[in-house]
């Protein structure tokens, strides 16, 4: 099972790559990577888990961030998120996208980043997605809240891309442009 141990820091250059697609079938290698990652999301938001082996709360997990640079992530939210979803993306992409964006106000946090770092992060409000899952199989759905914005998080670490990096340097609060605040702690 994945661990902290095991999830890989800013400054690793992993963090910064561009991940490389999946090929199907699954190698049995991917399918247990699949597997670990949205093991490691659910078992991330139940207390006793995260009490025994130490994990920091998350609704997703990528790939690179356990050193793997594969187009994988994983994301969970439990019933009392108010949401009720769980996937695994495999090569996954945004199909469309709202004019409007949307941001936490209470800014992102990562597994991978072991500080705060206050900020807006904008984020398209919808997306129209699409992914395959550990069958090959490829679905397509649309996301909004905090489940798009989560989804838009993940597949930016598939490109090397940061949280940090879509805030604004000078005024990290500044008013974003059509965009509306979801109000949600900071999706850990
Ligand atoms: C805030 C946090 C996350 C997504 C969207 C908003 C996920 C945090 C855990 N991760 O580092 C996953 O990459
Ligand atoms: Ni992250």
């Amino acid at each position: 099972m994945i661990l902290m141990k095991d999830i890989i820091r800013e400054g690793h250059p992993t963090l910064r790559a561009k991940s490389k697609e999946v090929q199907f079938p699954l190698s049995e290698e991917d399918r247990k990577l699949s597997e670990d990652l949205l093991e490691y999301v659910i078992n991330s938001q139940n207390d006793e888990m995260i009490e025994k082996y130490d994990l920091r709360p998350g609704v997703g997990i990528a790939a690179p961030q356990v050193n793997v640079p594969k187009r994988i992530f994983a994301l969970h939210f439990d019933e009392n998120s108010g949401e009720n979803l769980s996937l695994i993306a495999i090569n996954p992409k945004i199909v469309s996208h709202s004019v409007e964006k949307a941001y936490l106000s209470a800014g992102e946090g990562c597994l991978s980043v072991d500080r705060p770092i206050p900020g807006y992060v904008p984020r398209y409000a919808r997306v129209t997605v699409k992914a395959f899952d550990i069958e090959g199989k490829e679905y397509k759905m649309r996301l909004k809240g905090l489940p798009a914005i989560a989804f838009q998080h993940e597949l930016d670490h598939l490109n090397g891309i940061m949280f940090f990096d879509h805030i604004n340097p000078k005024n990290p609060f500044a008013e974003i442009d059509n965009a509306i605040a979801i109000d949600r702690a900071s999706g850990e």
